[in-house]
């Protein structure tokens, strides 16, 4: 299996309760490595950027209202099957269905606040990385 990268969004219900360090371990401790990583807090034009694919679904006003609502670290994950791996430990986007052992069954608050971002696809990876990262930023 090809080691691989994927864009990882620790999110703001997770910042303003201090799990940086606590959902970044969950990611370690799942195979991948952080090779870029940076707290920041998005713009609106960025957060509806960067989620213009959820901008007909119902959703997507609060989406961004929440993603802005403080800082999140963005990250980029270097792993074997990074997509997936992260994927795995992140669990399903609702925590009420998300397996045990999950980033989000431990510690998200809802569906919208769910504490994590990951990339679906390598596809996607690329281009949410090159969204938030310059080259010259990802240290392998
Ligand atoms: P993500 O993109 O954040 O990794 O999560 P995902 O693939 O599991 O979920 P997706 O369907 O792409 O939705 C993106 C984010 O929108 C919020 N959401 N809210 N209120 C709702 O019904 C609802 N559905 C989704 C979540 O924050 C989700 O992570
Ligand atoms: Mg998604």
């Amino acid at each position: 299996m090809a080691v691989t990268r994927t864009f990882s969004i620790i999110k703001p219900d997770a910042t303003r309760r201090n799990l940086t360090g606590a959902v970044t371990k969950m990611l370690e401790d799942a195979g991948l490595r952080v090779v870029a990583s940076k707290r920041i807090q998005m713009t609106r034009e960025q957060a509806e950027g960067f989620y213009a694919v959820h901008k007909e679904r119902p959703f997507f006003g609060e989406l961004v209202d929440f993603m802005i609502s403080g800082p999140v670290v963005v990250q980029v994950l270097e792993g074997e099957d990074a997509v997936k791996r992260n994927r795995d430990v992140m669990g399903a986007t609702n925590p009420a269905d998300a397996d045990e052992g999950t980033i989000r069954k431990t510690y998200a608050e809802s569906i919208e606040a769910n504490s994590v971002h990951g990339s679906d696809s390598e596809e996607n990876a690329k281009i949410e990385i090159d969204f938030f990262f310059n080259e010259d930023e990802i240290v392998g």
